[in-house]
């Protein structure tokens, strides 16, 4: 007969400093047995998320917002969407934590303190916005698998850090650089140490670019334990997936980082269009760079009911990757005429931009508020689901909300 294994001495003491208490008879728990004061029973609370947010998963936590609590021009933790693919890290410790290069293609491997990171380098700030590459997912069909994100899965909050060109400098790359992967400190849902959950990655130029930062601080504050806490990439305009949190290692590699979904479908689109349901081959399947222009309405939020005569004024936020928002149309005869509204510059590059405008109703009646932007290369969004792919990503179909003028 197997012995029951308990808790050893060591364990229960650090046990008891997370609880805050003595755990009194510690020496008669068994191991493997998590103690229900450990275990947090409402994670919105936990991650600081406002209630009325959506839980798409708990196993991995997957949280998205409903579109009119986007409404902010820089989005708080509270209505920040979560993604992730793994167990987040349980010990994420500042005054231990580290940055290590290394990869083929680094001349001097090295390894940075958060503290020497922060002492070390110039910091800068930007807004950023950071859409998941399956935002909108839901509504392809046949259906993708996958988390069915809606509308909620973007953000653009305040990044501040160091450029990751500035590192790259400090380190030395050689020139058959050409991609950096990252890797980090979650852990597989498997309970496998030798799996990541995830480690993607940028390819060089992009690495480059001002905004792409290591961060350490989101809105000014700590980075939120949820969205990478204490250091993360930020690489904004690109499927979110590129932003690796938690991050403890960045790769420079002399070929395509071919780390934990970087292949098959994930974060992969057809290279070509292809009929809907259709299989594609690997070679087939392209990586995700930059996102394509899309457009959110924050405010009112859908279902508002106004009464007839009173004009209703309206807002959101358009994005488009890499590039700008040049214009911003609504309609609220179902696409068959558009009106411009305002739009502002970015913060920054990479930033989302606010646009508004105000309209009257003829008559009594349901009415469907839509918008749609068009990005700087004169692409503008689809009004219904665009191209059809395996994993459902990069539907940017215009956003909708139903409203009633009584
Ligand atoms: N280490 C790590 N980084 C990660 C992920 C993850 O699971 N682990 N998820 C990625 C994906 S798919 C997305 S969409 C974004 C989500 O960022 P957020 O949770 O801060 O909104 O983080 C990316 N970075
Ligand atoms: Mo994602």
């Amino acid at each position: 007969m197997q012995r029951r294994k308990f808790v050893s001495r060591a364990g229960l003491a650090s046990l008891g400093t997370l609880l805050g208490a003595e755990v009194v008879f510690g020496h008669n728990l068994p191991e493997g047995l998590t103690l229900l004061g450990l275990q947090d029973p409402d994670l919105f609370r936990r991650f600081g998320k406002d209630p009325d947010m959506t839980l798409l998963n708990d196993k991995p936590l997957n949280i998205e917002a409903k579109a009119h609590m986007l409404d902010d021009a820089v989005t708080p933790n509270r209505f920040m969407f979560v993604r992730n693919n793994g167990n987040i890290p349980v010990k994420a410790d500042p005054a231990t934590w580290s940055l290590s290069f290394d990869g083929e293609s680094v001349t001097r491997p090295k390894s940075y303190t958060l503290q020497e990171l922060k002492s070390r380098f110039p910091r800068h700030s930007y807004e950023l916005t950071l859409e998941c590459g399956g935002n909108g997912r839901a509504e392809f069909d046949p259906p993708a698998s996958g988390n069915q994100w809606t509308v909620g899965a973007v953000s653009c909050a305040r990044w501040t850090g160091v450029r990751l060109r500035d590192l790259l400098d400090d380190v030395g790359i050689t020139p058959e650089a050409v991609y950096i992967g990252y890797h980090a400190a979650d852990t597989h849902l498997s309970g496998d140490p030798g799996k990541e959950p995830i480690s993607r990655g940028i390819p060089l130029a992009k690495a480059l670019q001002d905004e792409t930062l290591v961060a350490y601080q989101m809105n000014g504050e700590d980075i939120p334990l949820a969205h990478g806490y204490p250091l993360r990439l930020v690489a904004g305009g690109w499927p979110a997936s590129v932003s690796g949190k938690w991050l403890t290692r960045l790769s420079v590699r002399n070929k395509v980082h071919d780390g934990e979904k970087m292949t098959g479908s994930s974060y992969r689109v057809p290279c070509e269009p292809v009929a809907p349901g259709a299989e594609v081959a690997d070679e087939q399947m392209c990586i995700i760079e930059s996102m394509p222009v899309k457009s959110l309405l924050s405010a009112p939020r859908t279902g508002a009911v106004l009464p007839l005569g009173q004009p209703l004024t309206f807002r959101g936020h358009a994005w488009a990757g890499e590039l700008a928002v040049s214009r911003v149309a609504y309609s609220i005869d179902f696409g068959s005429t558009w009106h411009s509204c305002s739009l502002q510059a970015p913060a920054n590059r990479l930033a989302w931009q606010h646009f508004s405008g105000s309209v009257r109703f003829p008559k009594k009646g349901y009415y469907e508020l839509w918008a749609r932007a068009t990005d700087s290369s004169g692409t503008a969004q689809p009004m219904v689901l665009p191209g059809w792919n395996p994993k459902g990503y990069l539907n940017n179909a215009c956003h909708r909300i139903a409203l009633k003028v009584v």
